[in-house]
């Protein structure tokens, strides 16, 4: 039975595209040296999928920075502002697209390539930058094409004949994830925090589908080469078939494949993150040769794949997407073999089997981790999923049968339901007042301040046991002492102690609670080089001891002014997590993470802290896929926020914090998690948000970011201002916080303390003018 994965990490093992592009980048490697690093990386690719026995071959996924930018850079599109981007080559172009930096030195710094949440994972894809009359005449299909040869090298040098199979974005796909620019803004790449989820599709959807009749002659072009050079298959990527599709999205898929269908090669069009729902109709019946379901995440897998099977024409293969791209647990073999005997007894070799989605979203490989016993055979990461499709593939004909591998994770929920705080804002707010007597525009900042080499050698220097506990505690409560001080020195009214002692915040919190694991190498790309280890769920989550309590009260007892206690928040914390996907248990273990922030809040609380900050800049990217379960995921991540610090005493003041102005379409939810405060991103989008906040009848209090701290210039008092008189025709003076827009961390001190000198002469200024 034909055997296939949907695609693959391009990181590395040991993240080697990573530190080969960045060397590359800063100029201390050459391009040659790079692109044997990175080349070693795709042969691994290849040889991994060839060793786990998989009959065909996927290729031509292998992105060096994204795979929408990738094609899109094939595609020819070149933006105008980035005007002399022509001179470079397809593999530095896209670079200058994803970071707005030619590390070559001839063109100038610019506003980089939007990065958008690519469906519902924690990867970001870039937002190709199209033009209403966008040409794609000048392609360059090279990458792509190098692909196909080096595999079928690697694959001939075994003696091996495997077929080939090509991955693109398939043309809707493509376009959907676009964005017809209209004016110039874009922002740049590199923040710590969350970005939105798919690309805003409603403003110039009518001008993206319109680009159609010019794209399709580009994929026929392509496609026809890949034939031509002997590629049997190409798999064309159309995740967005798991949407709730606007009509004229659904009805343009017969009209484009119609547009496409030759052979060879033959052509699979894959879905995945869910099922087609509406979509079935429309999918099955596109004059292509197959199409790819992911069973992974349907309510009832078996009913699904029957469901699509009874639909099918009769010619037509289908691949059932078994194995979990997203899970880092063992494929559940009796499970996955109940359906897909079934499907073969109906399908025979027209049953192909394979990964759900691409393996992208995973770790490489689990060799590179001390497992405790517990976890022993139960856990699967890239490489070894490769091994589970080849293994489903002969569970299907019954040349084996399952074993019983189920690892499900039993979960006991918690005996309460949530909880919320008592008091309404206002008699909240009063009485807040009252306790910390704060000025008139208070200000604040988000929380972290510059992670220095000094911070970040200690760090490693302790995780290597070069310096011991207390050597460590000594180094970061210095650093504590110097964020306090720089703040008392600038006069900022409300302090935070700088978060020296975390790297990855959700991290941090994971190691302090039990029911998480963390992997040692279990890196997944976020965007471009960048990766995150997420931390995984092995069971019931609960906080055995204070988390944030001694640096806080350290650095409290350092000032006189509130010391704000900083905690990531439920919501943010599970979106971020290797956790189940099904609703029911994700319900459960929000609510048990809010319980264990609940519970720090309170200590905070007993420990004298008035001011507790519960960021949650991933509270949007849980929402499912589909409309129809979309409520039921807004319910629960409010009622989860509201549990984490429903112990707050009316005067104890709750803030939050959200990245990026993508929250236009919940703000109603934002509402409704009734934080006192909430901070938020608006020097990028204008004061848009704090007209809707207005129009949503939002009435608690606000700090919209009066910088953007991305951009590396210092804004001028005047600048600012600019966004606090904006801000006061929304929201009433004594309800606005002044603060910069996200954390600092990833800035210098020097730059910092300019910027919020600025900040604090502004806010002086603006207080004369509105008391
Ligand atoms: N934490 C977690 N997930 C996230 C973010 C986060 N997902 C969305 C968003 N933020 C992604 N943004 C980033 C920004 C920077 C980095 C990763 C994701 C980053 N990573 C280091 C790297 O790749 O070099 C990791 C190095 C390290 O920790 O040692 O810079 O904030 N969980
Ligand atoms: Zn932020």
């Amino acid at each position: 039975l034909t055997s296939h994965i949907l695609g693959y990490p391009r990181i590395g093992d040991k993240r080697q595209s990573k530190f080969a592009l960045e060397k590359y980048w800063k100029g201390k490697a050459s391009k040659a040296d790079t692109q044997a690093a990175l080349q070693a990386v795709f042969d691994d690719n290849i040889a991994e999928q060839l060793n786990a026995g998989l009959s065909v071959i996927t290729t031509g996924d292998f992105a060096h920075y994204d795979l929408v930018l990738t094609q899109a850079v094939a595609f020819g599109v070149l933006p105008k502002r980035f005007a002399g981007a022509e001179k470079l080559d397809t593999f530095d172009r896209q670079f200058y697209f994803a970071r707005g930096r030619d590390h070559t030195g001839q063109l100038a710094d610019t506003a980089a390539w939007q990065m958008t949440k690519w469906f519902d994972t924690n990867y970001h894809y870039l937002v190709p930058e199209l033009d209403k009359n966008q040409d794609f005449s000048n392609t360059d299909f090279s990458q792509i094409f190098k692909q196909v040869a080096d595999a079928k090298a690697i694959i001939a040098k075994r003696g091996a004949q495997n077929p080939l199979k090509v991955v693109l974005v398939g043309p809707l796909s493509f376009l959907y994830l676009s964005s017809i620019k209209t004016n110039e803004q874009a922002h740049s790449a590199g923040c710590g925090c969350g970005h939105g989820a798919s690309a805003d599709v409603s403003a110039n959807d009518d001008d993206k589908l319109a680009l159609l009749d010019k794209i399709l002659p580009v994929y026929a072009d392509l496609l026809a080469q890949l034939g031509e050079q002997g590629v049997e298959w190409v798999q064309l990527d159309e995740p967005i078939l798991s949407l709730d599709l606007p009509n004229h999205w659904q009805q343009a898929f017969e009209r484009a494949y119609n547009g496409l269908q030759r052979t060879p090669p033959k052509l699979i069009v894959a879905s995945y993150f869910d099922t087609l729902g509406n979509n079935c109709n429309v999918a099955v019946n596109l004059p292509v040769s197959g199409i790819h379901i992911d069973i992974t995440r349907a309510k009832s897998p078996k009913q699904y794949a029957a469901q699509v099977i009874d639909q099918l024409p009769t010619h037509k293969i289908l691949s059932i997407g078994v194995v979990d791209g997203r899970s880092v647990w063992t494929t559940d073999q009796v499970a996955a073999s109940d359906v897909l005997t079934a499907a073969y007894e109906r399908l025979g070799e027209r049953l192909w089997v394979g990964s759900g989605s691409s393996l992208l979203h995973l770790p490489v490989d689990l060799a590179h981790e001390t497992l405790p016993s517990a976890l022993h055979g139960k856990l699967a990461f890239a490489k070894q999923k490769l091994s589970e499709v080849a293994l489903c593939a002969r569970l299907a004909t019954g040349e084996i049968a399952p074993d019983d591998t189920a690892s499900q994770i039993k979960l006991t929920p918690l005996a309460d339901t949530a909880k919320v705080r008592a008091g309404e804002f206002a008699e909240r707010y009063a009485k807040q007042n009252e306790r910390l007597n704060l000025p008139l525009l208070p200000t604040t900042t988000i929380g972290s301040f510059p992670q220095t080499d000094q911070i970040r050698k200690a760090r490693s220097d302790w995780n290597k046991g070069v310096i011991d506990d207390a050597a460590y505690e000594r180094a970061m409560k210095a650093e504590i002492q110097k964020a306090v001080d720089e703040q008392e020195k600038l006069g900022i009214d409300v302090l935070v102690h700088g978060e020296a002692e975390r790297t990855d915040m959700v991290e941090y919190f994971a190691k302090y609670m039990d029911g998480f694991w963390l992997s040692a190498n279990g890196w997944v790309q976020s965007y471009g080089t960048r990766c995150v280890r997420p931390p995984i769920v092995v069971g019931d989550i609960s906080r055995p001891k204070a988390m944030t309590v001694d640096w806080t009260v350290y650095a409290q007892s350092l000032t006189d002014k509130p010391m704000k206690g900083m905690l990531t928040g439920p919501v943010t914390i599970l979106n971020w997590s290797f956790a189940p996907s099904d609703a029911a248990s994700r319900d459960v273990l929000r609510l048990q993470i809010a319980e264990a922030i609940n519970q720090e809040v309170s200590d905070l609380q007993d420990a004298g802290i008035a001011i507790v900050q519960i960021d949650e800049p991933a509270f949007r990217e849980g929402l499912p896929l589909k409309t129809a379960d979309q409520a039921h995921y807004w319910q629960q991540a409010v009622a989860a926020f509201k549990h984490s610090c429903s112990i707050a005493h009316k005067d104890t003041q709750i803030h939050t914090h959200m990245c990026y102005s993508s929250f236009h379409d919940c703000l109603a939810h934002i509402s409704a998690m009734d934080a006192d405060v909430i901070t938020i991103e608006t020097a990028r989008s204008g004061l848009q948000l704090l007209d809707a906040f207005k129009g949503n009848g939002y009435h608690n209090a606000i700090g919209p970011g009066v910088y953007d701290i991305h951009s590396p210039r210092t804004p001028s008092a005047n600048d600012m201002q600019v966004v606090i008189d904006e801000a006061v025709k929304y929201v009433p003076v004594e309800r606005l916080w002044i603060n910069p827009d996200c954390g600092l961390k990833t800035r210098g001190w020097e730059e910092t303390i300019a910027a919020l000198a600025n900040m604090v002469s502004m806010t002086k200024a603006v207080r004369q003018l509105y008391s």
